[in-house]
């Protein structure tokens, strides 16, 4: 059985703001992603409040979606075989400083909520993260 998955990744703000898009992607792209779709957007900080919306309750809720919505990201559809963790595995540990060598977050994080990118955490959630963006 083929378990070719796609996922949703997101170039966040501080990434996109230091020109670093097109070198992330070629990371995906080495790391054999295919990526099926992409577009780069500002969004609305009501639109990352939905997106976020697992989230609604932690106290860096309003500062995660006034971050999101604060310049333009680069959302993409990846596929690869096991693409979700194997996205999550290529991102890194949430905050950079305990990201491991080789990860984006470790060589392109800034900080705990600028961590360049975004990547979903499960099958479930990428399809409902692919819909969000790509759903038109
Ligand atoms: P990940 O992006 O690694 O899946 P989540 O889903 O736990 O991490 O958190 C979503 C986003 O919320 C993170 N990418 C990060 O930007 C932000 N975040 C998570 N934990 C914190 C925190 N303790 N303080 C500030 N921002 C946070």
């Amino acid at each position: 059985m083929s378990n070719i998955e796609q996922t949703l990744s997101i170039i966040k703000p501080d990434a996109v703001e230091r020109n670093l898009d097109n070198e992330i992607k070629q990371i995906f792209i080495r790391s054999g992603f295919n990526i099926l779709k992409e577009k780069k957007i500002q969004i609305e900080k009501s639109e990352a409040e939905k997106f976020y919306k697992v989230h609604e309750t932690k106290p860096f809720y309003n500062d995660l979606c006034s971050y999101l919505s604060s310049g333009p990201i680069v959302a993409m559809i990846l596929e690869k075989k096991n693409g979700v963790a194997e996205n999550r595995k290529l991102m890194g540990a949430t905050n950079p400083k305990d990201a491991e060598d080789g990860t984006i977050r470790k060589k392109y994080g800034i900080s705990i909520d600028k961590n360049s990118v975004h990547g979903s955490d499960s099958i479930e959630n990428a399809k409902i993260e692919i819909d969000f963006f790509f759903k038109d």
